[in-house]
């Protein structure tokens, strides 16, 4: 061995220390008395006599059990469950299997775990156990697990093959539950009159999952309109010059909190807004999917600033933009009625939407949506106001949903996300390309359009089929009303959570 200073230098400083190492909590039976319940109770004296609690209380005798009702099947084991009430480290259990000493003793059986009430099931290490001939069994894990729950299933007992456990001791150690990790985004600044700034926050929990989140005003020279408040995604709104500090709180499944501050500067304006702004105006491409378009209010005054817009497509019959484009001002079908004048949203919308309008070709009924057309129209836009490419959204109503659809299936790469609402779901080859598309859909049950089926159906509906896809990123969302027929869009639009989705989805890579 080599001379090593250093190796000295550690070796006399470890030697002068206490040997001790920290004390570990020692492990105790922590299913004590704990909640229990359990797949059926023997009906004799039921529930009190063989109720599930009798395996958690600690008493050891003959009488003091649980039974299952029924006989298990290996498909269809039965089964004895303890909630510990918090995470625990489990490092083994013991188990007082069989009636007494002779009768009922439990052959095949399974440990199963989980860390928390939303968390799935797993064995614990060497916990699937055939063919036993102990009627008192301990089991001492080669790995501790975290575990909320601890589950025994019953697939095989002897004699009657009912299952009995006269006791389930559990063995471990409470874990301190970690606060989550909270991020409220990073500092931004505004200029006015953009007077709304989207607050992007998000957090993580190490050992359990966010509950709720909840974001507040720190301090700032007015009083800020938070919209999406209980959302780690919210919009501050209604900002004057000054500085303003929000915190964002979020919340983990045991209540433990954790928070992080963010601050939006407003500067007062620099330059004068675009005469079009804070208002609709037409864009006339010369007959073909004319469109009415609204600028928010603080366009032009921060000279490159690129805004989120939204392609919103009217309904079959919904051709609003008229010949003499009166219309636009007033009565605009689609999301962008939301943004007529005297609408609240006219002030504090922070995207560009463009509404183009169905020609009034032929029948007043042919209006579909032609897919290529309809995308050269955002292509345009792109070129002729200050949009952000990474924030283009598309929405729609009925045959405006169908377009949607199409935009989603064949231009996908063009958009960060679409709202489909009252029509059927898409059709298509590969429903995975969509599982990392987000996705807000939206229809009323008694919607014969709609078909809400092709939506939810357990194994083919739409809904069901994306998000078991292998890339699916979890921002598929579907709203289903109870009634309503086939209308309910403008109740959609006006919601804040959903104005504020169609403004802050970022485009992915598909
Ligand atoms: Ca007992
Ligand atoms: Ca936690």
């Amino acid at each position: 061995m080599r001379w090593n200073p250093r190796s000295l230098a550690e070796a006399l400083c470890f030697l002068t220390l206490p040997l001790a190492l920290p004390a570990q909590a020692q492990a105790t039976n922590v299913a004590l008395n704990k909640p229990a319940t359990a797949s059926s109770i023997h009906s004799v004296g039921y529930p009190t006599q063989f109720g599930p609690a009798k395996a958690f209380n600690g008493i050891i005798n003959t009488a003091d059990r649980w039974s299952s009702a029924v006989s298990p099947l290996h498909s269809n084991p039965e089964w004895l469950e303890v909630d510990l009430q918090a995470a625990h480290g489990v490092t083994g259990i013991t188990l007082y299997v069989s009636r007494d000493n002779t009768y009922g003793r439990m052959v095949d059986f399974d440990v199963l775990y989980r860390a928390s009430d939303t968390g799935s099931y797993q064995v614990v290490p060497g916990g699937a156990i055939t063919g036993n001939t102990e009627n008192i069994r301990t089991l001492t894990f080669t790995q501790p697990v975290n575990a909320r729950y601890v589950r025994l299933q019953c697939k095989l007992a002897t004699n009657d093959n009912l299952c009995r456990v006269r006791e389930l001791q559990v063995f471990g150690t409470a874990l301190t539950n970690q606060p989550p990790s909270v991020f409220a985004g990073n500092d931004t600044t505004l200029t006015l009159p953009d007077n709304s700034a989207p607050l992007q926050g998000s957090a993580t929990d190490s050992d359990g999952t966010i509950a709720h989140y909840l974001w507040e005003q720190v301090s700032g020279p007015s009083t800020a309109t938070l919209l999406s408040a209980t959302s780690p995604s919210a919009t501050a709104t209604g900002l004057v010059a000054g500085v303003y500090v929000f915190r964002l709180t979020a919340t983990d499944n045991q209540g433990a909190t954790g928070s992080d501050v963010v601050s939006i500067t407003v500067n007062p304006a620099s330059a004068p807004a675009d005469p079009r702004a804070g208002k609709l105006h037409v864009w006339n491409r010369g007959g073909r999917y004319d469109a009415a378009v609204f600028l928010p209010k603080a366009y032009g005054t921060q000279p490159g600033k690129k805004y989120p817009a939204v392609l919103s497509l009217h309904g079959r019959v919904g051709t609003t933009l008229s010949d003499d484009h009166t219309e636009v001002g007033t009565n605009p079908e689609g999301f962008i009625r939301q943004l007529t004048p005297g609408k609240p949203l006219v002030d504090t919308f922070p995207g560009i939407v463009i509404a183009p309008n169905g020609p009034r070709v032929g029948a007043p009924l042919d209006t579909w949506w032609q897919v290529d057309s309809t995308h050269l129209v955002i292509q345009q836009a792109l070129a002729l106001y200050d949009i952000d490419p990474e924030r283009v959204t598309v929405t729609g109503l009925s045959a405006g949903g169908s377009g949607v659809n199409e935009q989603m299936k064949k231009y996908r790469a063009t958009y960060a996300g679409g709202v489909p609402i009252a029509y059927l779901p898409p059709t298509m080859d590969e429903p995975c390309d969509l599982a990392n598309f987000p996705i807000w859909a939206s229809g009323n049950t008694d919607d014969g359009v709609f078909s809400v089926h092709r939506w939810t159906h357990a194994t083919t509906g739409f809904y069901t089929v994306v998000r078991q896809c292998p890339g699916y990123t979890g921002e598929f969302l579907l709203t289903v009303n109870p009634s309503g027929g086939h209308s309910g869009w403008d109740a959609f639009w006006s919601r804040s959570d959903v104005q504020n989705w169609l403004v802050s989805q970022q485009r992915k890579a598909p």
